[in-house]
């Protein structure tokens, strides 16, 4: 039997699985290299852990490493049903809350090492977690794209921590009743990303969608804007997701339309809130985003797999 040690949390509903044991050894280089070693020599060892029987699309994993820097207080690197991501800010909301509950960090700053560089992330005494995430840009305002029902849509593309690309005159209703077809219709925007080109820095894809709506009314409370995000294997986000706010704060910071420091509080499609701000960078366009917002330990388990079962590895 493989065993594998689990902390899983929920960031405004949407599940973190941080791996504490059992996963192979993967060295000390960078968490880049790390995440290389793993996705090429022990895909397997994702796949178990979040897909079916034991996971599900929603599922974000994990991996608690050992950092490179001994000053930062851990590596990780975070993974889905489709493959690995670069930064995830609600996964560090529940990264931080597990590690808490480990009695492996307190109250105060600590840093993470991730794929895409160090995030410095503060756990307050209210139990919230703050997450300065890793510079945010806008790379294209306003690239019209065409679907197949004949209908043009405008967006911006920008980097968060992952690519993605902001859309608001999609006309689409975005209430929680309504996510089989908002999930449709951002699987369609995102083939036709790819069918006109429109990519990310160096070719990059462009893997995540955003729709923003207004606040809908007592459930939004404080919000600024509502949004629906398309995660890579195509599941929603059901927090407002950290690197499409980040994304969103450079979009709104390149139009002038929020000033460094200004509270940004984004709703989900469920209506759970991040507060969100930004700090100008040295890179002119560029902002260093902040997310807060609160992750619950929900589950403490350890993973089996039979050598027998034929499901063990996960259902592909
Ligand atoms: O919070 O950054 C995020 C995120 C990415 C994918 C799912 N959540």
């Amino acid at each position: 039997m493989q065993r594998i040690e689990v902390i899983d949390s929920h960031t405004g509903g949407e599940p973190t699985r941080l791996v504490v044991a059992g996963f192979p050894d993967l060295g000390t280089g960078s968490m880049a290299q790390r995440r290389a070693l793993l996705a090429q020599q022990h895909d397997a060892w994702r796949r178990a852990t979040v897909l079916e029987p034991r996971g599900s699309d929603v599922v974000v994993g994990a991996l608690l490493c050992a950092p490179e820097n001994p000053a930062h207080a851990a590596g990780v690197i975070f993974f889905n049903n489709e493959g690995y991501l670069g930064m995830c800010g609600h996964g560090t909301m529940g990264v931080v809350a597990s590690l808490a509950y480990l009695g492996r960090l307190g109250c105060g700053e600590h840093t993470l090492e991730t794929p895409v560089g160090p995030v410095r992330c503060t756990l307050h005494e209210d139990g919230s977690v703050s997450v300065r995430n890793v510079p945010a840009y806008r790379l294209h305002a306003d690239v019209a794209l065409r679907l197949p029902s004949g209908q043009t849509v405008h967006g911006d593309v920008a980097w968060g921590g992952n690519w993605f690309f902001l859309c608001s005159d999609h006309g689409q209703r975005v209430g929680r009743a309504h996510v089989a077809e908002l999930t449709a219709y951002c699987l369609q925007l995102r083939q036709a990303l790819r069918e006109q080109g429109v990519c990310g820095a160096d070719g990059a894809e462009i893997d995540h969608i955003e729709l923003f709506a207004p606040p809908q009314g007592d459930e939004d409370q404080a919000a600024d804007s509502r949004n629906f995000v398309l995660c890579p294997g195509g599941a929603y986000d059901r927090s407002p997701c950290g690197t499409g706010t980040s994304a969103k704060l450079a979009c709104l910071a390149a139009r002038g339309s929020l000033a460094p420091q200004q509270r940004w509080c984004q709703a989900s499609v469920i209506g759970s809130c991040f507060e969100a701000w930004y700090e100008t960078h040295e890179q002119p366009g560029w902002v260093v985003p902040t997310l807060r917002g609160r992750a619950h330990v929900c589950a403490q388990a350890q993973l089996l797999i039979d050598p027998t079962d034929r499901l063990g590895w996960g259902i592909v």
